[in-house]
């Protein structure tokens, strides 16, 4: 900046004064030129004057004369000088200023004797008299060419008439230095004025440089530094660029491309520390988009990922809480696809096109959403009545007794039917579509599918458990739903022990041939694999990385105060108002430790949070108003005037307040009587950075299997679960690290990336007919059919390992 700024000077001091010399040369030369001609005729006016005068005494003859008749002419000193010169250039006589008369050229005054006409001349006359005359324009002004000092003269000689003859010439003889010190003193004047002006140019300019460039360039390069040095935001820099903004946006840009980059290197050394175990949405993306090739996934599930709803007078599009959008979106925008759901909210149909699609997420519209849409009739029989009603219970040992209606079957199937012409218009321009079915409400749907389009991949996984077959065989329509499920390529269920009971139930319901082997199912020519995939939580290495329990101390401990727990031990239940979380028997066990442990009274404080589900179903109604009982009682028992055991938090939270309830719980109870997997408890392990904390977990929850370092409890047995709770609080800070770590490494290694690849992986490399088929061209069908079993057979007997994975 110091170098540019002396260029930025010296082209400046340049640049003005050759201009402004050039200027004033111009100046100067117009100035005397200005003057020269008043000289000339002011003087040509003045022998006009004497000229009649002087022929006159040129008429009366001979004259001696002549010098009193110049003085006479001559009153002033301030006229010229005069002098008489006769017809041969003879001096008759002079009066003032005769200088010049020494010097005075015969070519010159012959001009005016014989050419008859006016003669001027301006002469630079050495000051020392004896010197010869100098012409005009020979030297430079007040210095002749041998350098000494002269004066510049102006000379005008007129010829003298008598009658038609030349008589004489009459010369006129004025000093016009003046003139050239004029020219001086213009010269000087200016100097002054270029100087003054350079200093000001100068000034203003090193003023505007420091203002509007240099300070801009500064802050900016500032910003860069900040920038990569990781200190800066992206958003940071725009504001201070000023008038650079067209700059600012392309470094903005270069700035945020910066960001990216860095990131995906640390992810990217973080995955090669940690020898690549750990799956991230990046690394889920880029595997999809691999997997896929070029091909489009389809995803199709009750509940959306964007929901539409009226808040107030604004509309506002929420994401419900699932780890499901988390584990699939990835996938959806890696390869630009489309999720058919349900669209249930209220605003909803005003976000959509003429084909009820939109893009989502809002804010990046990277995959397309399209709606379904249910009537009110619909929606009580297919979701409230026939899936919460009849399968949930069904699938839950919970004690709940499933209602099963004709009329809600209808509507199930109608509605599958609905979803299923939704997805096969959705898919009809794509080849090999690959579809991912979500869940108990759409068990018809794969059938559906495959039924219009066989070369489709379908997969569906099944987030509840599977009950054996005996208790399965209580719905009415068990050998529909196995049906509709069996023609998916790939089902999917949380544990083993879910796959062995669906394979009994198809064994027990469906003509086909069952593999226990390789778990798989195989009818009228159609193979189904049967996989356990325990799905999980994001792992967000930058969220969930480790911090000291300090700074978790700082976060948590405002919440705290606004429960007006400071100081007590906090204990945590999060779920579904629903009668699987065993929430009535977690309450049941606080009272206990209460009752048989009174040193906890006002130590402790249980912090129930249900979010209100399924409302309109009686057997939730009667859960909501039991809980409510139950904790009323509770702390009608025990509570002090300073203290309660138990909060019920009866709303939806958000991600961010649950993480900061699961941060502050000493122990977080999860005791379902019977659950899929139970993703609160993941949840928790996950959100404890400090790797602090205790779980209570159900044996009946499918994160039972996985988390064995959790302590395990029989929900139903209230003493255990008191007792569980009485050894969490009571637990070193040492094992209790111990068994957080080791829960927790396990769910950073196994997370819900991991678990949407695994499927897509499985579901990819299925085998469909038609390729199959591609073994035997040029048989019919049925030979084709047997070609294709004795394959298998062969397959199987030669390399089982193989032929499993080539089935899979
Ligand atoms: P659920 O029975 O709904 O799902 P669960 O695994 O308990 O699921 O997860 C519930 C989710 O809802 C969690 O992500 C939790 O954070 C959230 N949640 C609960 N209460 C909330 C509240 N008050 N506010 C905000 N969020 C709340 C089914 C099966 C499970 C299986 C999942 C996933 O029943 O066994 O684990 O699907 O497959």
């Amino acid at each position: 900046m110091h170098l540019f700024r002396l260029r930025l000077v010296a082209a400046l001091l340049l640049g003005i004064t050759v201009i402004s010399v050039a200027s004033t040369y111009f100046d100067v030369l117009a100035h005397k030129h200005t003057l020269r001609s008043d000289l000339a005729r002011r003087t040509q006016w003045y022998g006009m004057g004497l000229q009649p005068q002087i022929e006159e005494q040129f008429m009366i003859g001979p004259n001696d004369g002549w010098p009193a008749i110049l003085r006479q002419f001559r009153k002033s000193p301030d006229q010229p000088g005069l002098a008489i010169f006769d017809k041969d250039g003879a001096l008759l006589a002079s009066a003032g200023d005769v200088l010049p008369l020494k010097r005075l050229q015969p070519e010159f005054l012959k001009r005016a004797l014989t050419g008859g006409k006016e003669a001027i001349v301006f002469l630079k006359i050495p000051e020392d008299s004896g010197q010869d005359a100098v012409g005009a324009g020979s030297a430079r002004d007040g210095v002749t060419n041998d350098g000494a000092p002269s004066r510049l003269w102006y000379e005008d000689a007129i010829p003298l008439h008598n009658g038609d003859q030349i008589a004489g010439a009459l010369l006129m003889m004025v000093d016009a230095d003046y003139i050239r010190t004029e020219g001086i003193e213009v010269w000087r004047r200016s100097f002054l004025r270029i100087a003054a002006m350079v200093v000001l140019v100068v000034v203003v300019t090193l003023v505007m440089v420091r203002w509007f460039l240099q300070r801009p360039v500064t802050r900016a390069a500032e910003w860069l530094r900040r920038l990569r040095h990781g200190e800066a935001g992206v958003e940071e820099g725009a504001t201070d660029f000023g008038y650079l903004l067209p700059l600012a946006k392309e470094m903005t840009s270069l700035a945020e491309n910066l960001t990216r980059a860095r990131v995906a290197a640390a992810t990217e050394a973080r995955l090669r520390d940690t020898a690549e175990r750990v799956w991230t949405a990046d690394r889920l993306a880029v595997h999809a988009r691999e997997r896929l090739s070029g091909g489009k996934l389809f995803v199709v599930s009750n509940r959306e990922p964007y929901i539409h709803v009226r808040h107030g007078k604004e509309t506002e599009c929420i994401v419900p809480p699932s780890g499901l959008v988390t584990a699939i979106e990835p996938i959806l925008q890696a390869c630009d696809g489309i999720w058919v759901a349900h669209g249930s909210g209220s605003e909803d149909a005003a976000f959509v096109d003429e084909h009820d699609r939109l893009r989502v997420p809002p804010d990046e519209k990277r995959y397309t959403l399209r709606r379904v849409w249910l009537s009110a009739e619909e929606e009580s029989g297919y979701y409230e009545g026939f899936s919460n009603e009849g399968l949930w219970p069904l699938c839950h040992i919970a004690h709940t007794r499933p209602i099963f209606r004709g009329g809600d079957w209808s509507l199930y199937q109608s509605v599958n039917e609905k979803f299923g012409e939704a997805v096969l218009e959705e898919m009809r321009d794509t080849e090999h579509p690959v579809v991912f079915v979500q869940d108990y409400h759409l068990a018809l749907l794969p059938k559906i599918i495959k039924r219009a389009r066989p070369d489709a991949r379908v997969a569906i996984f099944w987030h509840i458990p599977w009950p054996n077959a005996e208790a399965f065989g209580i719905c009415p329509w068990q050998v529909e739903l196995v049906d509709g499920l069996a023609a998916a390529d790939l089902i999917g269920f949380h544990l083993q022990s879910h796959c062995n009971n669906f394979l009994d139930t198809v064994d027990h319901v469906l003509e086909a041939r069952t593999d226990w082997e390789h778990f798989s199912i195989r009818r009228d020519g159609h193979y189904s694999s049967v996989r356990p995939y325990p799905i999980s939580v994001a792992w967000d290495e930058h969220e969930a990385g480790a911090e000291s329990a300090i700074e978790v101390d700082i976060e948590t401990s405002p919440l705290r105060r606004e429960l007006g727990i400071e100081g007590k031990q906090l204990l945590l239940g999060v779920d579904r108002m629903d009668y699987t979380k065993g929430i009535v028997e977690r309450l049941l066990a606080i009272e206990h430790l209460l009752e048989h442990h009174p040193w906890y009274l006002e130590q402790i404080v249980f912090v129930q949070i249900a979010s209100p589900s399924r409302t309109r179903i009686p057997s939730y109604a009667a859960l909501r108003v039991q809980v409510e009982e139950t904790v009323e009682r509770i702390n009608r028992r025990y509570q002090t005037s300073r203290w309660k055991p138990v909060i019920l938090i009866q709303r939806q939270c958000s991600h961010d307040e649950l993480t900061h309830f699961y941060r502050a719980a000493d122990l977080c109870l999860v005791t379902s009587l019977h659950d899929g997997m139970n993703l609160v408890a993941k949840e928790y392990l996950a959100a404890r950075k400090d790797c602090d904390g205790v779980l209570v977990l159900s044996r009946f929850a499918g994160a039972a299997q996985e988390l064995t370092d959790a302590l395990v409890v029989n929900p139903y047995d209230i003493e255990q679960v008191s007792k569980a709770i009485r050894t969490g609080l009571e637990m070193g800070r040492g094992e209790r690290r111990l068994r957080m770590e080791r829960m927790r490494n396990h769910v950073k290694e196994h997370n819900v990336y991991r678990w949407a690849s695994n499927i897509l992986t499985d579901l990819c490399a299925v085998r469909l007919e038609n390729e199959i088929l591609a073994v035997a061209p040029g048989v019919g069908l049925r030979e084709q059919m047997h070609v294709k079993v004795r394959l298998d057979d062969e397959l199987l007997a030669v390399a089982p390992e193989t032929s499993r994975r080539m089935m899979a």
